[in-house]
């Protein structure tokens, strides 16, 4: 079922390996001129062009795009108990890990009377989008607000495309989450418009306004992705998601059910989702293949798992040892790698790029995206290379402070002069000894 890569007895350089791993094309600079109309009628005319997108686009007229406080407060009572239940542990959990990632701020004693302070400011106002249609992930709201929340962000404002099944609110468990989160403002709209309308502001038709966020953060199809790269800078964002990935870096010793029902569940998100398997045994492989045809046809979505698995962006890769499998699992750089191997600790412990790891038989990618207390919004596309999930760090913002006597600056005026001098830009050197004026050099 899965497409396969001998790569046995061969010694890939990471060019190579990277031009011939398996990939989703996802071409977000393809969506940017569907996109830069929208972005630019709602910077000139606000909510009105909202309602006409948002009627263009989700096929239905809500008289105002704030949700009121009721709504939020009567989803919360009509949530399945089970429900509230399992995202109050998810929440409660998540809240336990992030809580303990809280930088603290740093004073450094350069010298005698200089110090720089390393400052962790929050982020004023955040915008957290949460997708509608075929996603609706009350998980993904607990995943961007409770960091945000516990690095003291002033205001958390969630963005959720309106459905006409649901009268032109969004889907009640994003609201019922939101309010059990605690999110200080919601408002009923989606796609590009909704991080246009998050980015400039904008007055609803009652009155209530949405002032601009500084930061935008939460998944969603390519055109909120395309909307996000394209007003970078007028707010800061997360990093870009595209299309989930799974990779198993699996020897011998896995268990092709375990291995075959993970690569499924990834794959259930998208028929873009890619699901690879990097493994030393053959054996395992056709033992997964095997297992992935009978469980394929009993699942739900069936059909979209089909599209992804059989994709190109999906495939078992053959290599000849594990040491081998990390330099192809590193090259790939999957937003989620599991190691099921002999001493999977050992192992994972040697990973260098990937954006959350797993380990061993029982920490399946699922546990993540719902209950494990990490975070699940994470880099795709071989971002994980260079960048991170989303933490509390990314909601925080470093600012050095600095603070000089008099005698310290004294002390360094000298060589503040000579490197100033040495850039041919005096001023910065006069601006030190205009202050010792006088004074023997
Ligand atoms: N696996 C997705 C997150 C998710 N899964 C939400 C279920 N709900 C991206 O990490
Ligand atoms: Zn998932």
């Amino acid at each position: 079922m899965l497409n396969r890569t001998d790569l046995r007895g061969q010694v890939p350089s990471v060019a190579e390996l990277r031009s011939t791993l398996p990939r989703a094309e996802y071409d977000v600079d393809a969506a940017l001129h569907h996109v830069r109309p929208v972005v630019e009628a709602v910077r000139d005319r606000g909510v009105e062009a909202v309602l006409e997108y948002t009627e263009r686009f989700d096929k239905v007229r809500p008289g105002g795009v704030r949700v009121a406080a009721t709504e939020l407060t009567s989803a919360l009572a009509n949530l399945d108990p089970a429900v509230r239940e399992a995202l109050e542990e998810s929440i409660l959990r998540a809240r336990k890990v992030h809580g303990d990632q809280r930088r603290q701020d740093v004073t450094t004693d350069v010298v005698d009377g200089g110090t720089v302070t390393e400052r962790w400011i929050p982020v004023e106002r955040v915008g957290l989008y949460a997708p509608g249609g075929l996603a609706v992930y009350p998980s993904t709201v607990v995943m961007n607000v409770v960091p945000a929340q516990i690095a003291g962000v002033g205001t958390l404002v969630l963005c959720s495309p309106p459905q006409a099944a649901f009268g032109g609110l969004p889907h009640p468990t994003i609201l019922a989450a939101a309010e059990l989160l605690g999110v200080d403002e919601v408002w009923a709209v989606g796609g590009a418009q909704a991080v246009a309308l998050l980015a400039y502001g904008g007055t609803d038709t009652d009155g209530a306004t949405l002032e601009p966020v500084d930061i935008v953060t939460g998944p969603g199809n390519i055109y909120l992705t395309a909307a996000k790269r394209l007003l970078r800078g007028i707010i800061g964002i997360d990093s870009e998601a595209g299309p989930t990935e799974i990779a198993i870096l699996a020897d011998g010793t896995a268990d092709p059910v375990h291995v075959a029902a993970d690569l499924i569940s990834q794959a259930e998100h998208d028929p873009l989702a890619a699901s690879v398997l990097v493994t030393t045994s053959e054996e395992l492989a056709d033992a997964v293949d095997k297992e992935l045809s009978g469980r394929v046809t009993a699942t739900k979505h069936a059909e979209r798992v089909t599209e992804a698995l059989s994709g190109k962006q999906s495939g078992i890769i053959l290599v000849s040892t594990v040491d081998d499998g990390l330099r192809v699992v590193d090259a790939y750089a999957a937003e989620h790698l599991e190691i099921q191997t002999a001493d999977a600790r050992a192992v994972a412990a040697r990973v260098r790029n990937a954006g959350a790891i797993f380990v061993g038989a029982y920490a399946p990618v699922s546990l993540g995206d719902y209950c494990a207390g990490s975070n699940h919004v994470l880099p795709t596309g071989g971002f994980a290379r260079h960048s991170s999930g989303l933490s509390v760090q990314s909601f925080l913002k470093g600012v050095h402070v600095v603070d000089y006597s008099e005698d310290a600056l004294r002390e360094i005026a000298g060589r503040v002069v000579a490197l100033a001098n040495a850039e041919d830009l005096p001023a910065h050197g006069e601006a030190i000894t205009a202050r010792f004026e006088g004074e023997r050099a």
